[in-house]
């Protein structure tokens, strides 16, 4: 029902929707991939708000890309398999009947509680993985890490097809391989930046469950070059898992991308604050 009080919250509503003028005409037909781990998802009411930040991103003439992780949801099933699982230098060590769990957990549950989260938004939404087309076409990243891909050719023709008739692509970050029946594994950011790349991507939002790249005070950076961030990895102010991160980015700028944000997944609407606001969100790493 309409309200007529007029109270300040209204009155800052409005005025946030004119000042994000700018935002969304510079984003307008651009291509932003947004990378959804399984630590930023959370319960029902974060995977909601999620699928409605990306739902709005689409409805303002975005076109957003979801790549998805779910590794604690690997886990979860390796665990009632009593399969053990390990990983090396952040990524999961991969035998033949790990495989199989990854493939049914990211492309089986998970894809589709995040193709369901934005259908019920209002939203279109179509779920792949790296196999649908032969999108994303990996080789082994290291022997001792088995079936885990490395991205060697992407055919993104596909997502461009779903853009087109406003279907936001939800892609699981599974690939196959050069030969016939091969599947890997592919490390959620990975995949995100390697598609990023592909598409020349406006924005690749990398969403984590910290509040972006911390300097050496421990103090979040809110924007640097690849240079800054080489640096900070040499010197180890960057260490651990935000090295993959760190790594994904430089390469995704390489490869084309526009700039790249790591950000915190857990902070609402973290996507909108960082597309539409002057405040923006997390880390931005761009020449
Ligand atoms: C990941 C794929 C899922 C993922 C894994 O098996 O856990 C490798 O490590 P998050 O939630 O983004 O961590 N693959 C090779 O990346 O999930």
């Amino acid at each position: 029902m309409r309200k007529q009080t007029m109270n300040r919250d209204w009155i800052a509503t409005a005025r946030t929707l004119s000042e994000a003028l700018p935002y969304l005409q510079r984003y307008a037909g651009s291509i932003v991939v947004v990378k959804f781990g399984g630590n930023a998802m959370g319960d029902e009411e974060a995977m909601a708000d999620f699928a409605r930040d990306v739902v709005l991103m689409r409805q303002v003439g975005v076109n957003p890309v979801v790549v998805h992780g779910g590794g604690p949801m690997i886990n979860d099933l390796l665990g009632k398999l009593g399969i053990e699982s390990k990983f090396l230098r952040g990524k999961r060590v991969t035998d033949k009947a790990t495989v199989e769990v990854v493939e049914m957990v990211l492309t089986g549950l998970v894809n589709k509680r995040i193709v369901q989260a934005i259908m019920d938004e209002g939203g279109r939404a179509v779920g792949l993985s790296g196999k649908d087309d032969d999108m994303m076409v990996c080789v082994a990243d290291d022997p001792e890490l088995g079936f885990v891909g490395k991205p060697v050719e992407m055919n993104v023709q596909v997502l461009r097809d779903l853009f087109a008739a406003g279907i936001i692509p939800v892609v699981a970050p599974v690939a196959t391989g050069m030969g016939p029946n091969e599947t890997f594994n592919v490390n959620g950011d990975t995949a995100a930046g390697a598609i990023a790349g592909a598409l020349q991507a406006d924005r690749l939002l990398l969403l984590t469950d910290v509040s972006g790249v911390k300097n050496a005070a421990g103090d979040i950076v809110t924007a640097m070059t690849p240079g800054e961030v080489e640096e900070m990895i040499a010197s180890g102010v960057i260490a651990g898992g935000m090295i993959p991160k760190a790594e994904t980015a430089l390469k995704a700028l390489e490869e084309g991308v526009r700039a790249v944000v790591i950000l915190d997944g857990r902070v609402p609407n973290a996507c909108l604050l960082e597309l539409f606001t002057e405040h923006g969100a997390g880390s931005l790493i761009r020449s």
